[in-house]
């Protein structure tokens, strides 16, 4: 890709809130020498850290910290760039704001938009641009793990080969258009593109169906609490997340709303929803607490139904096919007392049970969100990637014309070509990159 000449040279704070030990400030654009040579008196060796005295326009100094000097195109954007590490105070910040701001052609940059540059710059592509978000927004180590990957180039690895693919078949198909009467170009197509054709359609189909799998490891695997009114649901909520969360009381009836709680258990991230206690007759409040509940537990990855041992209220709601553990709570009243079987046995008072529930919940957890081969990472790419294999299966239905044809296949390939940027995507541009941060 071409190297995009930007007129403006931006500026922003990289690193995290002030005050800090240390402020990282970017800069990139043109007009990056001349304002290393204002603030700073001279442009360090590229890649070369050098402690210099920071000063304002009127000679005074405003700090001393490291500069760091990245000539384009070797940078993370592709143009010249620098870094200013300098001591984290807000006043510190400000002032040399102020002086990057008062040179012509310098300005404060908008969210993302160095790594929209560094992906106009052909430093990498769009999959590779989200999955720098996603490493910027990890919570966890599989989110973590799964963000550097795609960061790394898997996504756009496949999907440019997918892309390559249907190239070829394109190609073969307008070949047969081209010389119909010559014999032996004839049934060229007919023979390998389009048997490729549908092996690729069903790559895709089976790729699609795992992108559960990276929602829960983005979003989180949610489990939810349901049970009757009283049966420790909120109690339970607060033992899982070791604080008070949720209000517990020997009212029934007492939590009316959905309360989430995310944790990361084994590395992944897991959503735990506490619910209205599920009952008939209940208040006008309370009644829509429950409608809330029965929704949320029929969107879950698991339900936990709890039981109070020592006051079982049987409960008969369906939840769909989510799959559900059947708890029974307060073990401890019930001592001695043969209970009916339950997925597992907890007492919240004296904590019995509650290792071998976190353990279990760990372990279904992590197994959601293992990852083999690439996922797509986004609703986007769900989107284009089912778009290209409807194209791909109009094509392939035949009973149309050859050029018509060849046309689906070409709408196909730039549905791939548009999850990795190469395709008109400058609409796409402005909703991708505002998600990031300032600085990024
Ligand atoms: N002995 C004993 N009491 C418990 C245990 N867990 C909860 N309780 C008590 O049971 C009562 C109800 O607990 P909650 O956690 O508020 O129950 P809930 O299911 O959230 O109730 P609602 O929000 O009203 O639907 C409270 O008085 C708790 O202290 C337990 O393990 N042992
Ligand atoms: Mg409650």
């Amino acid at each position: 890709m071409e190297q995009t000449i930007f007129a403006d040279t931006i500026f922003a704070l990289s690193s995290g809130t002030l005050p800090s030990g240390v402020a990282v400030i970017r800069i990139s654009g043109p007009g990056v020498k001349h304002a290393l040579v204002k603030l700073c008196g001279i442009v360090p060796e590229t890649w070369r850290a050098e402690l210099r005295k920071i000063r304002a326009a009127d000679g005074g100094i405003i700090d001393s910290g490291l500069v760091l000097f990245f000539a384009g195109p070797k940078s993370f954007t592709g143009e010249d760039a620098a870094e200013l590490h300098v001591h984290g105070g807000k006043g510190v910040v400000a002032a040399i704001f102020g002086e990057l701001g008062g040179l012509a052609g310098l300005r404060q940059a908008e969210a993302g938009e160095f790594t929209r540059r560094a992906f106009l710059n052909g430093k990498m592509d769009l999959t590779g641009a989200e999955a720098l978000a996603d490493l910027i927004a990890s919570e966890t180590e599989t989110q973590r793990r799964f963000a550097m990957a795609n960061s790394a180039g898997q996504q756009g690895v496949l999907y440019r080969g997918w892309r390559a693919r249907i190239l070829q078949a394109r190609a073969m198909v307008e070949a047969e258009l081209d010389f119909a009467d010559e014999a032996d170009v004839g049934d060229t197509a007919s023979a390998t593109a389009w048997p490729d054709m549908h092996q690729l359609a069903e790559e895709i189909e089976a790729h699609l169906a795992s992108y559960h799998r990276a929602e829960i490891i983005r979003e989180g695997f949610r489990v939810v609490i349901v049970g009757a009114p009283n049966a420790g649901k909120s109690s339970l909520l607060n033992a899982l997340a070791a604080r008070d969360v949720a209000i517990v009381t020997e009212e029934p009836g007492t939590t009316r709303d959905l309360i989430e709680v995310p944790l990361d258990l084994g590395g992944v991230k897991v959503l735990v929803t506490d619910t209205a206690g599920l009952r008939k007759n209940a208040g006008r409040v309370e009644t829509v607490g429950i409608e809330r509940a029965r929704e949320r537990a029929a969107a879950a990855d698991l339900i936990l139904l709890l039981t109070d041992l020592s006051d079982p209220l049987p409960i008969t709601d369906g939840f769909g096919n989510v799959p559900i553990w059947t708890l029974g709570t307060k073990a401890d009243l019930v001592r001695g007392i043969p209970v009916a079987a339950h997925d597992h046995v907890v007492s919240v008072r004296d904590g019995d049970g509650l290792d071998r529930l976190i353990g279990a919940l760990a372990a279904t957890a992590m197994e959601a969100a293992s990852v083999t081969g690439v996922l797509p990472s986004r609703l986007r790419h769900v989107e284009l990637l089912s778009r290209c294999k409807a194209l791909l299966e109009t094509a392939l239905a035949g009973g149309r014309g050859l050029e018509l044809r060849a046309e689906d296949l070409r709408l196909a390939g730039d549905a791939l070509g548009r999850i990795v940027g190469t395709v008109d995507v400058e609409e796409l541009l402005d909703a991708i990159f505002s998600n990031f941060c300032i600085g990024k």
